[in-house]
């Protein structure tokens, strides 16, 4: 349909239109094709109709992500938004790293650099470089060319390809997901076209790893299932299995022919090394057998509203990787098309170069101590306190978040009477807290446990 053009050439009908048009708007501030799409609505709606969408109703916001949006709305000067999983700096301040400023500054100085699409596939030495990150460089499957590895849209991105790449493909169309785990995971898989079942993880009462119910629901999973496996630092819980651990879910798990899809959001945020955080998918690797990880530097390299990450598929041969790449490419090609250049281009002058590595490893390194930090002095305050319960888990949880046991009722007693916004399963983001704002969580929590709330 013609809408904004009217010109001499028009028809005689265009010209009534126009006319009717110039009518209308005149004397407003609406722009024409705001009138347009009411003169033209569906015959269901009508000029003086409602709307074809009267009768949705609102949505709710995000568990996560409408945190921040309940934050944002608060005047108090004393709120703290422990929500999302985003580093701050002791200031509470947004990081960007020093190697990212390095890496921008060395784009911006290079007048070759052009904006033209990317493949579908993404940047291809950034693709190389992710892989060599997350299985290791010296990886035989790497060397063997059984990896096909594609850039994707974060770690969201990357889960939401594989995902509809296993439905399209893959002979077995169930997921088996952690209970608990980011909220986000069921949405994701369910979109796919997945069916998504869970298997237990963390057990409450010990706030540690339920082992044995972990491997009873997957010995029980129907062989061929897929399995989704967090990489390191679990998230909500902060719990991660032992490498002796990981070993016997390693071996469950191929003699069953489970699937193995890892999510890699936090290499390099559990221990501060990111051979050690890797560890897992590379006992996968080792083994020969087929895997999918799906990768995000949204934390890692502190470049969350770049949407960089990168789906990598370890297959059996060199001829099968090339054909899942094949198809991997008709996924993404009506989704998206090609992914962003910016952020990957970042990351890959930071792979590359052995000393913005090196500088990397170092800030990311800093990071993760700030915040094992955090969870000391969170511990000591709370005991200074002689807040009721056992609070040890807060150091013993690994990565990002701290569980802390806190009921919906407390979390929300804490929103409104200390202005500390955090989702309602009790979960907190370490990476949000400062030595300054220490106290004023202790308190708040002191308060809700002891209040009886
Ligand atoms: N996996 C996990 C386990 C995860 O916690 C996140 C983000 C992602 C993947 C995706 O991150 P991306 O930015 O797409 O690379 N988690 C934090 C942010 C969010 O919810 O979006 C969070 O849990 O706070």
């Amino acid at each position: 349909m013609k809408t904004t053009e009217f010109s001499s050439s028009s028809s005689p009908s265009d010209r009534r239109i126009g006319a009717l048009l110039r009518h209308l708007t005149a004397g407003t501030d609406f722009p024409i094709t705001d009138r347009l799409s009411s003169v033209f609505a569906s015959p269901t709606s009508g000029v003086t109709g409602g709307s074809v969408f009267a009768h949705l109703v609102q949505a709710p916001e995000d568990p996560i992500l409408g945190v921040t949006v309940a934050y944002n709305k608060d005047p108090s000067p004393i709120k703290l938004n422990l929500g999302v999983g985003a580093y701050r700096t002791e200031e509470g301040k947004p990081l960007v790293l020093n190697v990212v400023r390095k890496a921008e500054q060395q784009l911006i100085n290079d007048r070759s650099r052009i904006k033209e699409y990317l493949p579908i596939v993404g940047l291809v030495e950034f693709n190389k470089l992710s892989a060599k990150l997350i299985l290791g460089a010296d990886s035989p499957a790497i060397r063997e060319n059984r990896v096909t590895t594609v850039e994707c849209l974060s770690g969201t991105g990357s889960l939401r390809v594989g995902g509809e790449f296993l439905a399209k493909h893959y002979h077995q169309k169930t997921i088996y997901i952690t209970q608990p785990t980011w909220g986000n995971h069921p949405k994701i898989f369910t979109l796919a076209g997945l069916s998504v079942k869970t298997y237990r993880y963390y057990d409450p009462s010990t706030r540690g790893l339920n082992f044995q119910g972990l491997l009873e629901d997957l010995g029980a999973a129907p062989p061929g299932s897929i399995v989704l496996l967090h990489a390191c630092a679990h998230n909500p819980t902060g719990v991660d299995p032992t490498i002796q651990q990981w070993e016997q879910i390693r071996q469950l798990m191929r003699s069953k022919g489970l699937m193995p899809f890892f999510d890699s959001a936090y290499q390099g945020f559990a221990s501060g090394s990111l051979d050690t955080d890797a560890k897992p998918i590379r006992m996968f690797v080792a083994d020969g057998g087929e895997c999918l990880v799906a990768q995000s530097y949204a934390k890692n390299m502190g470049l969350y509203g770049e949407r960089v990450g990168a789906l990598s598929i370890v297959c059996k041969s060199a001829d099968v990787a090339g054909r899942v790449e094949s198809q991997l490419k008709l996924v993404i090609r009506p989704m998206y098309s090609s992914p962003p250049i910016h952020g990957a281009s970042i990351v890959a002058v930071i792979l590359r170069d052995r000393n913005l590595f090196n500088e990397w490893t170092l800030e990311l390194k800093a990071m993760a101590d700030r915040i094992i930090s955090m969870r000391k002095q969170l511990f000591e305050a709370l005991r200074a306190r002689g807040t009721p319960g056992d609070w040890s888990h807060i150091i013993k949880q690994i990565g990002m978040f701290t569980f802390t046991g806190l009921n919906p009722a407390q979390v929300s007693f804490m929103t409104k009477e200390y202005h500390i916004y955090m989702t309602s399963d009790g979960r907190i983001s370490m990476a949000g807290l400062s030595s300054k704002t220490v106290p004023h969580l202790a308190d708040s929590i002191h308060a809700a446990v002891t209040k009886n709330v």
